[in-house]
């Protein structure tokens, strides 16, 4: 089928069906029921709804053993329990289809809103620095991935040695599942490690990717062996007399989630070449790396993509992890001085689907990658230290980047189409504009809001208010669907029409050993993720002591349902950009105060266990609309049989049959359990 008209066929299918495109796997994750002992007011309980609950999805609530609450249909999923206490023991359980589901573990109370993990420091001086979060053990809790910075981590424009980096990965419980001790040849620095966290190979736990070197040693503790590592000199140390590592191997390595083993190496793409053609000859522009997890087409999975340069040639590889080979999908290199993306680039990149294909976009601040590894377009404007990606204008569906620079000064600030480059709008700055922030924060002026150097202005340059507040981070906190602004270790709320209150200050918290934010000015915290309880993101700090991470969780109430934040892909990815270099908050592929346009995120749940459906009569092969609701398979293709895309929902078999647009057939396959089998999918219905 001619492409454009496959797009068009795929948005008609869109709009009439009011499904999203192509199932993206992504990581099946329990209630993540929490509870917090709100000391006077009973307690505060949590937790998730997943990005395929049905909307008629209730949920009883349990206290040792009791029923406490029922919670309807499309209410928020947070409920206090003003006669709880600090010992009793919480479940929930989803009622689906009129079935009350399974309950997960129990959980008591946290004596205070947050949780503490334990680390072990790996040697002196050293302190956490960013993190990432997937399931790495497949137990449907999130993990984390703790990069380890020294103290004499160094800025790539400055010489010096530097001590190990090493990455830890964590359960949220605090049990610690490994270290990987990426050697002496990896540089500590904001610019060197950029670690992905994800499931590429869809096997339901999160691997690891990650740039290595001879002197990495895996999270079981042997140096690395695998493909093109295989036999190398792991003493040998590469850096020279300015402490710069400008020879020897450069490796892509994929470890396991759940021991952090290494399962295979190969060499990172495209190597270091003439250090010169990156932009200096001492080794600063060389060695600038970025990275980000990415659906690209590798099936239902995300690929990993790693990036070298950005100042000057700019070049892009993406990979794909089946699980057994680790192999290039793409590579993309812009070389030549006023081309493409060449010198394009930022201290960050963002991901998303700017063209609505169903694939992921790799948009580099001042240039934008299709899925596919082929140039889309540049601002020609260049590099950047900040940008947003989002749906930030509720009267238009296209992304649009939100985009600081810093030798255009005639375009300090400015806001541009993600799928075309664009530029709607601009403002001059005086001289290098190194921070901006996006969100919407103001709740009378619609869509986002952008800031920087000066004014707050709204999608259409119009100004909201002349003081800008904090340029660092955002999060969802209070409850309401605006964003709040996170600086330092700092949650405020802006003020219609200019200011802010504080809504939290961490920074006192825990008492005697308080937390700190990360990367000096830059004052970002170790992650903020939607990573327990309801859609709210929780936000990891490190203690003064670097003894322990923090994660703060909110316990003021939410009227709103909303499916957890990382079931929505692209926030999914934003996740796992989010330690790249100059983090940059993670932001929704939709715009969250537009309620009528929430997304139903087309995702395919990876391991989910099974749901208990309620039996309606007798179940036989002929009589499939006597199940009703059942878990479902729809393939859509064309006449000819070719897969359009594939989707797995919840649908209800009783209800007449969908209308099909003409040119498209679709099959649906149902989860049942067919005379007296154990339940699988079976072929129950065509359409067309
Ligand atoms: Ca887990
Ligand atoms: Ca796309
Ligand atoms: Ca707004
Ligand atoms: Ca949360």
């Amino acid at each position: 089928m001619h492409r454009t008209a496959l797009r068009t066929l795929l948005v008609a299918l869109l709009e009439c069906s009011g499904l999203s495109m192509a199932a993206r796997n992504m990581e099946w994750l329990d209630r993540g029921l929490v509870a917090v002992n709100t000391s006077g007011s009973g307690v505060y309980l949590s937790w998730r709804v997943l990005g395929n609950d049905l909307a008629s999805t209730s949920f009883n609530l349990y206290r040792d053993g009791t029923k406490i609450a029922t919670i309807a249909s499309g209410a928020a999923t947070n409920y206090v329990d003003a006669s709880g206490s600090a010992t009793a023991k919480y479940t929930v359980r989803a009622v689906i289809g009129g079935v009350e589901q399974a309950a997960d573990v129990a959980v008591t109370p946290l004596s205070k809103p947050w949780l503490s993990i334990p680390l072990l420091k790996p040697g002196t001086g050293y302190t956490p620095n960013d993190a990432s979060t997937g399931d790495l053990d497949g137990d449907g809790k999130l993990d984390i991935v703790l990069k380890w910075d020294p103290s004499d981590s160094k800025d790539n424009s400055l010489s010096g040695s530097t001590g190990n980096v090493y990455l830890d990965g964590y359960t949220l419980a605090g049990k610690r599942l490994w270290r990987i001790d990426l050697g002496q040849n990896i540089r500590a620095g904001a610019h060197y490690t950029q670690f992905q966290v994800a499931d590429y190979d869809g096997d339901g736990k999160a691997e690891i990717m990650v740039k290595t070197a001879p002197g990495t040693k895996d999270g079981t503790g042997v140096y690395l062996s695998k493909g093109t590592a295989s036999g190398a000199d792991h003493t040998k140390d590469y850096s020279n007399s300015k402490g710069y590592i400008l020879s020897g191997p450069e490796w892509l390595t994929v470890f396991r989630g759940s021991d952090g083993k290494e399962l295979a190496t190969v060499d990172y793409v495209p190597g270091r070449g003439t250090v010169s053609a990156w932009g200096d000859s001492y080794g600063n522009r060389v060695d600038r790396f970025l990275a980000a997890t990415a659906w690209l087409g590798n099936g239902s999975n995300p690929s990993a993509v790693f990036q070298r340069g950005y100042y000057t040639r700019m070049a892009i590889t993406a990979w794909d992890w089946d699980g057994t080979t680790l192999k290039q999908r793409w590579a993309y290199d812009a070389a030549t001085s006023g081309k493409e993306c060449y010198g394009q680039g930022n201290h960050n990149l963002s991901v998303g689907d700017v063209d609505f294909d169903g694939y992921d976009e790799i948009i580099e601040g001042a240039c934008a990658i299709d899925h596919d590894g082929k140039f889309m377009y540049r601002t020609g404007l260049g590099h950047g230290d900040a940008m947003h990606l989002g749906k930030m204008d509720p009267n238009n569906d296209t992304l649009m980047v939100w985009e600081v620079h810093e030798e255009n000064d005639a375009h300090g600030e400015e806001l541009h189409n993600a799928l075309t480059g664009r530029v709607y709008w601009y403002n001059a700055s005086s001289g290098d504009n190194g921070r901006g922030m996006a969100g919407d924060i103001d709740s009378t002026a619609a869509g986002y809001e952008m800031w920087s150097f000066g004014a707050v202005t709204n999608v259409s340059g119009k100004q909201v208010a002349s003081s800008r507040p904090s340029i660092n981070f955002r999060i969802y906190w209070d409850g309401d669907l605006y964003d709040e602004i996170l600086d330092g270790t700092t949650i405020t709320k802006w003020k219609t029409g200019g200011g802010t209150s504080t809504l939290m200050a961490f920074g006192s918290f825990p008492s005697g050993n308080p937390v700190l934010s990360n990367n000096t000015t830059k004052s970002t915290p170790c992650l903020v993720a939607d990573l327990f309880g309801d859609w709210r993101e929780e936000a990891v700090f490190r203690t003064t002591n670097s003894d322990s991470l923090i994660i703060f969780t909110t316990t003021i109430p939410t009227p709103y349902r909303m499916y957890t934040l990382m079931h929505d892909p692209q926030y999914r990815a934003s996740v796992a950009w989010q330690n790249t270099a100059y983090n940059q908050p993670p932001h929704l592929g939709f715009l969250l105060s537009d309620k009528a346009k929430w997304a139903v995120p087309s995702i395919k749940l990876v391991n989910a266990p099974a749901v208990v459906i309620k039996p309606v009569g007798g179940v036989d092969s002929r009589s499939f609309s006597s199940i009703g609701l059942a878990r479902a398979r729809v393939i859509w293709t064309d006449v000819r049989g070719n897969v359009l895309r594939e989707e797995e929902q919840w649908l209800d078999l009783s209800a007449p049959r969908p209308v099909v647009p003409s040119g498209v057939r679709g099959i649906i396959l149902a989860k049942v359990a067919v005379d007296g089998e154990a339940p699988r999918f079976v072929r129950c219905m065509a359409l067309r």
